[in-house]
């Protein structure tokens, strides 16, 4: 049987046009797709919107459209927006896809029927923005405690779900799963402010809005958001339908991305739905830090934000895609300026990788017109430089494995920083200046193509314009990831005229 992977990232709320913020997630899941699928790995990656709800309802209000005309506009421009970043997404589910409506109305009854869920009466307080429910412990001073603002007091016919009954089961599925939230610091969040204060059975339908999922078998009621939210990740797969062949592949998940204001939704309420259906876990779920802006987080409420084209349109995807990467430890918040865009630009992928690639390209024409291969004159400081660009792959793939794609990054541009400085060590235009040196030059320069090959393999799925950009420009077709070590025979013919990888940027 194949290697799978399956990765989701949140499905987004389209109550406004996706920003950078929504970017963050969704670049760093694609990276992670991609070099899955690069790697051999059937891979399945999902993302999404999250239709429903009052607040869309509203907001189709106020602009005096049907809530189906409202999000469509803003479906349409998150899927321009994933394309000029270059998503690679399996499917873009969205909760009023018809296959997710009938499973999720599948799911309610088959919770109903079997006890999970009940009717009741909603009493308590309600965040409209956040779509969240409250206890007065959780909101003494009767705002929310997410976003601060005023909460309601609401009283209801509702239908619950009984977490607290599975509330030991989930308890020792943490403590037996340590991979099963990361990073170890939510997870602890998650035991010490959620599970050990005891969990009360969860709102999951309402009747005082109408823009949801209807309950089949209670016409007044409407599925509320979370269950029918979080059912999508096994909804997208075909769950319950006679089309299931990519939920028997794919699920579980391997890693389900999600920021960290909704881990709690992800790693309780979502882990007993599945319980609840006898269904295996996520194998692991990740809480990413945010991308805040002057110390306040990028969000649609404060608009603090510009149009994520705009910055593509003046730096370039990749550089988005890398800076988004690169920048801040995946795990913990970071700051998202321009400023600190550029000196990525100009430090990392001007001056190290587009000058190593441009420096080593001008040598080969200049001494070989552009031809050469390996002579095999090795010396000393060769043996390092060789030894690293063996061990590469497996790096790369431990850190992925780990989620840590800043530090992946981080030992790629070592790699070619190191590349830079074995020029500097070599000095091949001393080299070019001796007869005798004819091989041990071109072992040099053979050496840089290995590492600029190696590098810019690995780099595909980060940045994979100017990755395949590079890899035409050397001319090679052991441009895989099964090519992912030192080659000691290939013929290699590189481009006279390349054009330059990256510009700098002068900050006015
Ligand atoms: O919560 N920095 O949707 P949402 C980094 N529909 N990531 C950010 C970010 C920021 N400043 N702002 C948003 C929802 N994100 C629900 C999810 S899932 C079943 C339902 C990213 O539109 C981050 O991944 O508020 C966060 O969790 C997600 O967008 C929230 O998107």
């Amino acid at each position: 049987m194949n290697k799978t992977f399956y990765i989701t990232t949140p499905i987004y709320y389209p109550s406004a046009n996706f920003h950078i913020g929504h970017c963050y997630c969704t670049i760093a899941a694609d990276a992670i797709a991609r070099y899955k699928r690069l790697d051999g790995f059937e891979t399945y990656f999902l993302t999404g919107s999250d239709e429903h709800g009052q607040k869309i309802e509203n907001k189709a209000n106020e602009a005096g459209v049907s809530p189906k005309e409202y999000v469509d506009k803003i479906i349409e421009d998150a899927k321009d927006l994933w394309s000029s970043l270059n998503i690679t997404y399996d499917r873009f589910i969205r909760t009023t896809d018809q296959d997710h409506v009938k499973t999720v109305q599948k799911i309610f009854k088959k919770l109903y029927d079997n006890g999970d869920i009940y009717k009741g009466e909603y009493k308590g307080l309600y965040c409209t923005p956040c779509e969240s429910f409250w206890t007065a412990t959780q909101s003494p001073d009767g705002l929310c405690p997410d976003c601060g603002r005023p909460i309601n007091e609401v009283s209801e016919e509702a239908y619950f779900f009984k977490l607290s009954k599975y509330q030991s089961r989930l308890e020792e599925y943490i403590e037996n799963h340590p991979d099963f939230i990361e990073p170890v610091s939510r997870k602890n969040e998650m035991i010490n402010n959620f599970l050990k204060p005891g969990l009360e059975d969860l709102c999951v339908s309402r009747t005082s809005f109408s823009w949801g999922i209807p309950v089949d078998f209670d016409n007044n009621h409407v599925v509320y958001v979370w269950l029918d939210a979080l059912s999508n990740y096994i909804t997208a797969l075909g769950y319950e339908t006679s089309n299931d062949e990519n939920f028997q592949k794919f699920w579980p998940a391997d890693v389900q991305l999600v920021g960290k204001e909704i881990i709690r939704f992800h790693t309780i309420i979502w882990p007993i739905i599945l319980m609840a259906l006898n269904l295996p876990l996520p194998k692991k779920v990740f809480g990413h830090g945010w991308l805040v802006i002057n110390g306040e987080k990028i969000s649609k409420s404060l608009g603090n934000y510009k149009d994520p084209r705009e910055y593509i349109k003046d730096y370039g995807q990749d550089a988005v895609r890398y800076f988004c990467l690169r920048e801040i430890p995946f795990g913990s918040d970071g700051n998202f300026s321009e400023e600190a865009l550029i000196g990525r630009i100009n430090s990392d992928l001007a001056n190290i990788w587009g000058n190593l690639v441009s420096r080593t390209i001008g040598m080969i024409n200049k001494y070989f017109d552009g031809e050469i291969q390996n002579k095999k004159c090795f010396e000393k400081i060769d043996i390092p430089f060789i030894e690293n660009l063996k061990k590469l792959k497996k790096d790369a793939d431990a850190k992925i494995d780990e989620l840590q794609i800043s530090k992946l990054l981080e030992t790629i541009f070592d790699t070619l920083r190191a590349s830079n400085k074995y020029i500097d060590d070599t000095t091949p235009w001393t080299l070019a200046k001796d007869d005798q040196k004819r091989d041990r030059l071109e072992t040099v320069l053979y050496n840089l193509l290995e590492s600029i090959r190696i590098t810019a393999i690995l780099l595909k799925p980060f940045m994979p314009t100017s990755a395949e950009k590079v890899l035409k420009n050397i001319c090679t077709t052991k441009n895989e990831f099964k090519d992912l070590f030192y080659l000691e025979n290939l013929q290699y013919k590189v481009t006279n005229n390349p054009e330059p990888l990256f510009e700098r940027i002068q900050k006015d």
